[in-house]
């Protein structure tokens, strides 16, 4: 039996949106007691550590108007090298955020090694905004466009190829706000999309059935990319751009139950956890917990 092995890297980044705080994210689940909480389901967990972002000035690209370009291409290139080597060592990735863009760096590191990496992006946003439709300049709001190779080319091509994953291979759970580019690039390139009607319609058994079902028979991998801005704000305050009517800790927790009896999952993140916004470190312990269902925590 192949040994079951953990590699945690923190991503301290900050840099891809305007409020502070959530570069301690890494620092608050680590808190919330991920090792303990995770130990029982691996062989052997290795806490990398953090890669430096540093305490830089904000520099707003004079030609893109992408705030902090150079620096969030420059530390996901180091993220996805780290990430990188995980995989080809043959241990499971887990990244914790930082913001949202680090989500470029993550994907960068994985999708190489397989064929059809598949993504489950959970989350309010679309984050599919790029130069010329975001209303930020944000490059929290960029990452998936990124990652199917749209986008700014010093971040599409961090890694040395692009792109990394194709539009029929992701699927979108959770939004309820979406800029107008996003509807138009979401229609455009038909990527599959849960929004919170239909979690409401459907339940959140049949969406994840259905999301399950779906990637298993075109995907050699999934990476799971979990905004905490997914889950509604009432239940995880902790997060940058919270957005009403979100997804329950209850539906989460089944979501993540449901990813687990499937094995698809190959790697994951958790981003947007601002401990400075949170309340005791409550989006931080959830985000525990959702990982402990995602690695296969059950009460009996
Ligand atoms: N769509 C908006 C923008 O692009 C807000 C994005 C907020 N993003 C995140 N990531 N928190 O999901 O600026
Ligand atoms: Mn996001
Ligand atoms: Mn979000
Ligand atoms: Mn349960």
């Amino acid at each position: 039996m192949m040994k079951k092995k953990l590699s945690i890297i923190g991503m301290p980044m900050d840099l891809g949106q305007m409020r502070r705080g959530v570069d301690m994210g890494p620092s608050a689940i680590r808190y919330a007691g991920i090792n303990e909480r995770l130990k029982p389901f691996f062989d052997e967990i290795h806490d990398l550590g953090d890669i430096a972002i540093g305490r830089p000035e904000v520099i707003v690209d004079q030609e893109s108007k992408l705030r902090n370009l150079d620096l969030v291409a420059e530390k996901n290139a180091l993220l996805a090298e780290k990430v990188d080597e995980a995989v080809q060592a043959g241990w499971f990735p887990l990244v914790l955020g930082g913001d949202h863009s680090i989500a470029i760096g993550t994907i960068a590191g994985v999708a190489k090694h397989y064929k059809n990496l598949g993504v489950i992006w959970y989350d309010a946003h679309g984050d599919l905004n790029t130069a010329e439709t975001s209303p930020s300049g944000n490059i929290h709001g960029m990452p998936l466009a990124v990652s199917l190779g749209i986008g700014h080319s010093k971040l599409t091509e961090i890694g040395g190829y692009t792109p990394k994953i194709k539009p029929e291979n992701v699927v979108i759970i959770g939004a309820r706000s979406l800029d107008e580019g996003e509807r138009i690039l979401i229609k455009e390139k038909g990527i599959k999309v849960y929004t919170m009607h239909e979690i409401d319609r459907m339940g959140m058994a049949k969406v994840m059935e259905e999301t399950i079902a779906y990637l298993k028979e075109r995907t050699d991998g999934v990476h799971l990319s979990l905004d905490l801005d997914g889950l509604d704000p009432s239940e995880c305050p902790g997060v940058g751009t919270p957005v009403i009517g979100g997804i329950s800790f209850r539906e989460s927790h089944l979501a993540m139950e449901m990813l687990e009896e499937s094995k698809i999952i190959t790697s994951a993140e958790f981003v947007e956890v601002n401990p400075i916004l949170d309340e005791k470190n409550k989006t931080a312990s959830i985000a525990v917990g959702l990982m402990a269902s995602l690695f296969g925590e059950k009460l009996l």
